[in-house]
């Protein structure tokens, strides 16, 4: 009897289930054709590719909920219900900066900044393995008293240690500076580079990858064509790398689809991209305090994840929301609104906390714990996306 009745309620609970899945997709769609973006969403599902015109007109669009449904559907699509996370912890192994960004609130001159010996990165390293973590993501700043044997020898030294371990490791914008002062070439900065144990690039030094912004927001260090040009580089040889782009600062909604598209075109030429991290702007303690009194809100960050996950998605599948960046709380909802990863655990994060930023690392459990509840699947993931573990 009792049997009977448990399958009659699962076949009801089933039923329950279709009926308002049906709704839901009723209701999207009958929220989308009211929207200004209901075209671009018919394109998207005809398999139509969408132009920069499209791109300007979705981040210039104010219907957050349609962007969120459109993002959220493709992502549905693209990668189910996984959400990815790694263990990982920063290094910033020197804040001595000849760039002086005006975004940034990191670097120092070079009275009052530090560089870390290998002895101490090493020390840093021996900790976090301790802690289970899989990747390294060591950044600096562009520091013209370092010998380039020292950055050689810190590679070395990690990977004869902790071979398991993954290094992912100097921006682009380090990599042209690298070039520049040691004279050699990028290709032989980082054949030397990944000899030594590098394995991946981040994607930072991106910011905006439009010159007449960058001359007034980061003059001394590489060009859009150089960013990129180093990225090219990275991806002949086999070292895959992230894209990042800087929002919410002097820029207009244009620049960022600009920017995007300079990703997609170099993406369709190489594939060696593996995730778009959008970052949006913290100006506290910033040359741009005065000019960018706010940090940039929730609406917009979402509208940034969604349509970078419109765009991008059928050239880069992971689209991340950077947790130390928007708090806890919003990485949950832009689940939602088209990412598929929050980075990780982040121990010891400094150039965002420089800035303002609160949140400051998060341990695993936390993490399954946001994912689960934004009704998710967490999957712990290695720095090239490959499954460590599921927690279904
Ligand atoms: O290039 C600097 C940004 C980037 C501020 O590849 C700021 O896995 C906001 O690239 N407010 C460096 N942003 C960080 C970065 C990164 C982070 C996490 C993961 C990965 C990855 C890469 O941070 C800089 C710049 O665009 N930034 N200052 C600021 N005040």
């Amino acid at each position: 009897m009792n049997n009977i009745l448990n399958n009659a309620m699962r076949k009801q609970a089933k039923l329950l289930n279709k009926i308002s899945l049906n709704h839901s997709i009723m209701l999207s769609l009958e929220v989308l054709k009211d929207s200004d973006i209901f075209d671009i969403y018919k394109k998207i599902e005809n398999g139509e590719n969408l132009t920069k015109k499209d791109g300007y007109a979705l981040i210039k669009s104010s219907d957050i909920i349609s962007l969120g449904i459109i993002a959220d559907k493709i992502r549905e699509r693209s990668c189910g219900d996984e959400v990815t996370f790694v263990l990982n912890r920063h290094i910033n192994y020197t804040n001595i900066c000849t760039s002086r960004c005006k975004f940034c609130a990191f670097y120092k001159d070079k009275e009052n900044g530090y560089t870390l010996s290998v002895e101490e990165i090493l020390k840093k390293v021996d900790e976090s393995i301790k802690l289970g973590i899989t990747e390294l993501h060591i950044v600096g700043a562009l520091n013209p008293d370092i010998e380039f044997e020292y950055y050689e020898e810190m590679l070395k030294r990690i990977k004869e240690r902790y071979p398991q371990i993954q290094i992912k490791a100097f921006s682009a914008v380090e990599i042209d500076f690298f070039s520049k002062i040691y004279n050699m070439s990028y290709r032989e900065v980082l054949e030397r580079l990944k000899d030594a144990g590098l394995d991946f690039l981040p994607g930072g030094g991106a910011e905006i990858l439009d010159d007449e912004l960058r001359k007034e927001l980061c003059p001394n260090k590489a060009s859009s064509k150089a960013w990129l040009k180093v990225m090219e580089t990275a991806h002949k040889l086999g070292i895959k790398t992230n894209a990042t782009m800087l929002y919410g600062h002097i820029e207009k909604p244009e620049h960022r689809i600009d920017h995007i598209f300079k990703i997609i075109e170099l993406q369709k030429k190489t594939k060696g991209f593996l995730a778009f991290i959008p970052l949006s702007f913290h100006p506290k303690n910033t040359e741009l305090e005065d000019v960018v009194k706010y940090e940039v809100g929730g609406v917009e960050d979402l509208k940034v994840i969604a349509v970078s996950r419109i765009l991008l998605d059928r050239y880069i599948k992971n689209i991340r929301a950077y947790w130390v960046m928007l708090g806890k709380k919003l990485t949950q909802v832009a689940l939602h609104y088209g990412a598929n990863d929050i980075d990780g655990t982040v121990i010891e994060e400094n150039v965002f906390h420089s800035a303002g930023a609160k949140e400051r690392f998060m341990p695993m459990d936390e993490l399954i714990r946001l994912i689960k509840e934004a009704g998710r699947i967490p999957v712990q993931r290695t720095t090239d996306y490959k499954i460590i573990r599921r927690f279904s």
